[in-house]
């Protein structure tokens, strides 16, 4: 007797080959990638690249005369090894799965990326490529932390070991200023056109940090190739915003059942999408307005609505979430008095510090970003939003600490957040006594100076770099001193102290 077997097929890779038999309500590139040319040169492709610049192009590779503003994609970290290995199986594409509040989701391939070098092993490749005619434009997302500045002063750091390699091997580079360096330097020797340089990472003026951050490691050594820069490089501004949380093993999962492809690369996103962008570019730039983005003179107001309001929105869910044991941000928000503790940090600690924009309805911002936070289909993760606090506080909650201070107004709502984080980098356990997941380049020290907070309730805010001079800020201590009394209490309650803020 036979028993009918199953076999168990493998299902097919995600590749250029595959795209015709996807399910027909999937939005595959069906421009002919066969003839697109690298104009960009990417470098760290991570999650957030995937869903935002990477789908602009993508959208513009769809309008005919734009096929010279591919993606050429490098990955400088040695953990890109194996995504290289992924790419090249997969002809460079990957899924994106858009997830809307209302459930709705739309899938789509993205094409945009022809090309990715892995950095560590073929170095001169990377180079030759920046300084390869077609190369207009070498944009980033290295992260806040990759900028190398210092979060309190925002001068150039120093100190850091790899910077220090690249000034002395300058023909061996391994940070993102070193290649630059590199691949400017040689246009300008071939008295080539510079390549724009826009970042888009999540800094308030990322543009102007990028530059200065440059010109600070190219003039020691080189004044003269830092003269040329400063003079013919451009570095466009941008505000950028898609909330895209960490791919799962359960997104591989997903695609794998709904689309019928193995795609070891997936991105899930949502469905809101914004980029508004200074026009200052050196050598030409997409129409990127045809798909969506928006060209403006200054960008200073949309940044710091968007890093004041949504990502400072998500650590304060973040920290006191983490700590009252949420896992998730729509979880946290879903939760009245997170929802109601977050919107009174808007409404009362920070729309005050922000400039009115024409066209933009500050009230309809925040009620967007409360629907934005609370799409049950993102399962954005406090870890995620929590991890390098140390590169993000300084720029979404203490400064508007600091700009409350400065006109005579206290900020308590964000004061808690801060002592919440002293508790969270001392005790690394949520108030149900399970470990957090933390991850921050600066975890050591954070946990150095919480952990005195025994001894002194101000020791936390000794970390200059991250905290400036806010421990000798008589009136936001006191309000802190109390906050810290309150977490360090014995059976303390997170929301019991969040609720006694809003009274
Ligand atoms: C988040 C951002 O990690 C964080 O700090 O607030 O990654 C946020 O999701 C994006 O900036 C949204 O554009």
């Amino acid at each position: 007797m036979h028993h009918a077997q199953q076999v168990s097929v493998p299902l097919k890779t995600l590749n250029q080959q595959c795209l015709s038999t996807l399910p027909s309500d999937v939005d595959v590139p069906r421009y002919d990638r066969s003839k697109l040319t690298a104009g960009i040169v990417h470098i760290g492709v991570g999650g957030f690249h995937r869903a935002h610049q990477a789908v602009y192009i993508n959208e513009l590779l769809k309008q005919p005369g734009s096929e010279s503003w591919a993606i050429c994609g490098v990955g400088l970290l040695e953990a890109n090894r194996s995504l290289r290995d992924v790419l090249v199986k997969q002809d460079y594409l990957y899924s994106l799965t858009v997830r809307h509040p209302n459930g709705q989701i739309d899938h789509q391939v993205i094409g945009a990326m022809i090309d990715f070098l892995f950095a560590p092993e073929n170095k001169q490749a990377v180079i030759d490529r920046l300084i390869h005619q077609h190369t207009k434009i070498v944009s980033l997302t290295i992260t806040e932390g990759g900028y190398n500045f210092n979060p309190a002063t925002g001068e150039f750091d120093y100190s850091n070991p790899d910077i220090i390699h690249d000034m002395s091997h300058p023909e061996d580079p391994i940070t993102a200023f070193g290649y630059l360096t590199a691949a400017l330097k040689q246009r300008k020797i071939k008295g080539m056109k510079p390549f724009t340089v826009q970042s888009c990472d999540n800094i308030q003026h990322n543009g102007d940090m990028t530059r200065k951050m440059l010109l600070a490691f190219v003039n020691k050594n080189d004044t003269q190739l830092g003269k040329w820069i400063a003079d013919n490089v451009s570095f466009p501004n941008a505000m950028v915003d898609r909330i895209t949380p960490v791919t799962t093993k359960a997104d591989i999962d997903y695609v794998a059942s709904t689309l019928g492809i193995n795609d070891q690369w997936p991105i899930t996103c949502e469905a809101f999408s914004q980029w508004v962008i200074e026009d200052n570019f050196s050598d030409g730039r997409p129409p990127l307005d045809n798909v969506g983005a928006q060209f403006v003179a200054d960008v200073t107001p949309f940044e710091k609505m968007k890093i004041r309001l949504l990502n400072a929105g998500h650590s304060v869910l973040g920290l006191l979430g983490s700590i009252h044991g949420f896992a998730t941000i729509d979880e946290s928000v879903s939760d009245p008095l997170f929802a109601g503790y977050l919107r009174r940090f808007m409404d009362d600690e920070v729309t005050p510090l922000i400039e009115q924009l024409e066209g933009i309805d500050l009230t309809q911002y925040k009620d967007t970003l409360i629907e934005r936070f609370a799409n049950p289909n993102i399962k954005d993760s406090l870890a995620r939003i929590c991890s390098e606090s140390s590169a993000k506080l300084p720029k979404f909650i203490i400064a508007s600490i600091n700009e409350n201070i400065a006109l005579g107004r206290d900020s308590s709502l964000a004061t808690l957040v801060i002592a919440a984080w002293c508790l969270y980098s001392d005790k690394r356990v949520d108030q149900q006594g399970q470990t957090l997941a933390i991850s921050d380049q600066m975890a050591p020290q954070l946990h150095d100076f919480a952990s005195k907070t025994s001894q002194d309730p101000l020791a936390f805010l000794q970390l200059s770099d991250l905290f400036g001079d806010l421990c000798h800020q008589a009136s936001f201590c006191q309000d802190y001193r109390q906050a810290i009394a309150a977490l360090y209490a014995p059976e303390s309650e997170i929301k019991t102290i969040m609720q006694a803020r809003l009274d």
